[in-house]
Formats: C-alpha cells, sequence, structure tokens
C-alpha cells in the first residue's frame, strides 16, 4: 500500500508525549482521580514507556517545570534511558502563581517580569542537565477589559523579556514561542496568534520558533494555511497536537476532526516536515478528564499515526498535473481518495514486521502492567492542570 518513502517516513515518526497526560487531570468543575497514577516524575516516564513500547511512536517526553521538578535531573535522565526513552521539550509555567495573576513577561512591574524570567532561566537549567533543546513558552499573560492595561507596553515589555531568556539559550537551545487566542485571559492575550509569535521570533533570532496548539485558534480557522505559512517562512518549530470541539478542549488528537489532522499532516508533508533533518517536534498537549490515561495515549499516537500515513498516501503527481489543469473536482477527488483509504490494516502488518504488537491496546490491557499501577501505587499526583 505505501511507497518506500512512505514506510520509512512511517517507521522514523516520533510523537513526544506530555509528563501531564499521565497524571490526574479535570476541568474546572471537577477532577476525576483515577487508580494508579503516578506520584513522581519517575512513574510519569514508567508510563509514558509502555507508549513507546507498544507502538514505537513515542521515545521522547515533555516535561513541565515546576510540575516535574526533581532533584536530581541526572538521575532522571538515567531513568528515562533505562526505558528507552529521552527528555524532550521543557515547558515553562508562569500561570499558576499569584503574583502572575496581571501577567508575567509582560507584567507592568519589573519585580514580576524579573521573576518569570527568573523562572525561565531555572527552565534552562533543566534543559543542561537533561540534554533538552526546546524551551517552550506559553503564557497567561493579557486582560479581561479594554484598558486595563496598555497592549501596546505590554508588547514592548514582552519583547524585552524574551530576548533577556532568549541570551542565555546555548547554541543548540531554541525558544518555542506558543501562541493561543484567548483564556485564562479573556479580552486580549499578549501572544493570540501566529503572527504575534512569528513577530516576537524573528526579533529575536534565528533559534525562536513558534509553536502550534491545534486547540488555540477560533472556531473555523484553517490551521493547515498557518502550517503551511511556517514552514514557508523556516519558523514552524513545534505542534502541541490534541482536538476540540469548542475551546481548549485537550481532547485526544484527531478525536473530533481525523480529517482537519489529515489536512495538517499533508501540508507538513509538502513542507518537508517529515524530511531527515527537519525539526519541527510533534508533541501531544492532552487531558484524559474521563478516559484510562495510557490507553488515550496510545490512541492518540496511533491516531497521528494514521493521518499521516493517509497524508503519505496522496498521489503527489496526480495531484499537481489536476491542480496544474485547473481540474477541480479531479484535484479534490484525489485528495479524498487518500483521506478515504483505511489504513489500519496496513499499519498493523508493519507494526508486526518491527516486531511490535498488532494491536497496541489490546496488548496493554493484556499486559497486567494497569493492575499493576494500580496495586503498587497509592495517592497519584494531578497533572497540576485542570483543577
Ligand atoms: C495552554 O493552554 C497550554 O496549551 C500550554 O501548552 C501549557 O503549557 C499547557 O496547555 C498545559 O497543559
Ligand atoms: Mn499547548
Ligand atoms: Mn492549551
Amino acid at each position: 500500500m505505501f511507497s518506500t518513502q512512505a514506510i520509512e517516513r512511517l517507521d522514523q515518526q516520533a510523537i513526544e508525549v506530555p509528563s501531564w497526560a499521565y497524571g490526574n487531570s479535570g476541568t474546572r468543575f471537577k477532577v476525576f482521580a483515577q487508580a494508579g497514577v503516578p506520584r513522581d516524575p519517575y512513574e510519569k516516564l514508567a508510563d509514558a514507556a509502555q507508549v513507546h513500547a507498544l507502538t514505537g511512536l513515542a521515545p521522547s517526553v515533555a516535561l513541565h517545570i515546576p510540575w516535574d521538578e526533581v532533584d536530581d535531573f541526572a538521575r532522571l535522565v538515567d531513568h528515562a534511558e533505562s526505558l528507552g526513552l529521552r527528555i524532550g521539550t521543557i515547558n515553562s509555567n508562569t500561570f499558576q502563581d499569584d503574583i502572575y495573576k496581571l501577567g508575567s513577561l509582560a507584567h507592568a512591574d519589573a519585580d514580576v517580569r524579573q521573576a518569570a524570567i527568573d523562572h525561565h532561566l531555572r527552565c534552562i537549567e533543566v534543559m543542561h542537565a537533561t540534554g533538552s533543546t526546546d524551551l517552550k513558552i506559553w503564557l497567561a499573560d493579557g486582560t479581561n477589559y479594554p484598558g486595563q492595561d496598555d497592549m501596546r507596553a505590554r508588547q514592548d515589555r514582552l519583547a524585552e523579556s524574551l530576548a533577556t531568556i532568549y541570551e542565555r539559550l546555548a547554541d543548540d537551545q531554541r525558544l518555542v514561542l506558543e501562541y493561543k487566542f484567548f483564556e485564562p485571559a479573556f479580552y486580549h492575550t499578549d501572544v493570540p496568534d501566529w503572527g504575534t509569535s512569528y513577530t516576537h521570533c524573528v526579533e529575536l533570532g534565528e533559534r525562536a520558533v513558534v509553536c502550534l496548539d491545534t486547540g488555540h485558534h477560533a472556531p473555523g480557522t484553517n490551521i493547515e494555511f498557518i502550517v503551511t505559512q511556517l514552514l514557508r517562512l523556516g519558523r514552524l518549530g513545534a505542534f502541541d497536537f490534541n482536538s476540540r470541539f469548542y475551546a481548549d478542549d485537550d481532547l485526544m488528537v484527531g478525536a473530533a476532526d481525523p480529517f482537519q489532522l489529515f489536512r495538517i499532516m499533508h501540508e507538513v508533508n509538502r513542507g518537508g516536515g517529515f524530511e531527515a533533518g527537519s525539526d519541527v517536534v510533534f508533541m501531544l498537549d492532552q487531558c484524559h478528564n474521563i478516559e484510562a490515561k495510557i490507553p488515550g495515549q496510545i490512541r492518540s499516537v496511533l491516531n497521528v499515526q494514521e493521518m499521516t500515513a493517509r497524508a503519505l498516501l496522496i498521489d503527489q503527481d496526480a495531484l499537481a498535473d489536476a491542480q496544474g489543469r485547473g481540474d477541480v473536482l479531479g484535484a479534490n477527488e484525489v485528495f479524498m481518495d487518500a483521506f478515504y483509504t483505511d489504513v489500519r490494516t496496513a499499519l498493523a502488518d508493519r507494526r508486526e514486521a518491527r516486531g511490535l504488537p498488532r494491536d497496541p491496546i489490546a496488548a496493554y490491557a493484556a499486559s497486567g502492567y494497569q493492575a499493576e499501577i494500580e496495586r503498587a501505587r497509592v495517592g497519584g499526583t494531578q497533572a497540576g492542570w485542570g483543577a
């Protein structure tokens, strides 16, 4: 079914999982605790290792600081390696402390800005200790009411704070700036869209790139166009994948709109994002509020793989030919043919050929791991999110 090149790309596909997907999470109404959730970052890595062992798709884990602070990061790295994993992106957090009520890197008060900068410098230390090359910054900064603060001055303060952090990165480290159009701020956010993120990145330098979280756009936004544009500009640093029906729902990627995921993967392919040497990071940013967490992560990475496989099936020559002839219906048909192709059996065959289980979710259920962690772990932690 697949070309040799497509098989190569699928075999090399790597999806980063977030440490916070394994802890308890919920909404502002209720956090539903689950049995056996990890009690510390070591156990989060152990759970993530299950996802990788059963799918071959998830070799790295993103950390969130301070949720994943440990005394000895060298020990955490050893632990990750012993599980066949590595530490990926380090995510900063300036959204849970009282001092950040009115913002962090864009705050009017220089002391608060400095505290937020210092937190990022701590994240850079963690990057050095773990070998991580990406510092992901998402800011809750913004305002709730018109006139509440000077939007223009906030941009200037933000640019200055980001520059201070950027200067401290090593040559092989990147600053990845994530945007979000609303929430928790409801009138304006200081990095609401890809254009604002891009503008700051260009001002900072070559190692500043944009993170596109699929849940961070207004309904109806053509996200794949943004993918195209950022890849053209060489500034698509990372994805935070999840899916949404209404707002930043953080549901499993590919669950709400698999066709959108397919369209995104097609543009990634067109823009060279699957080629060897591409530095686009494909990360999940999800919370499993009611579904089981490890199977939820397995389902998610498989969804990404399935839509990648379908996108790689698009007959590029036939598509270009139809487009060149102005054959509107013909081009659309080529595109939809690939989308409607069921790749699940072919991917199961490929997994089997690679020594992986044909059905990773069934293999997880049969493994006894869930029963073991439910027995061994008492008092698992909250993900730090959604309380
Ligand atoms: C904010 O909504 C966000 O998408 C950022 O990436 C945070 O770091 C993450 O969620 C926390 O789950
Ligand atoms: Mn995100
Ligand atoms: Mn989000």
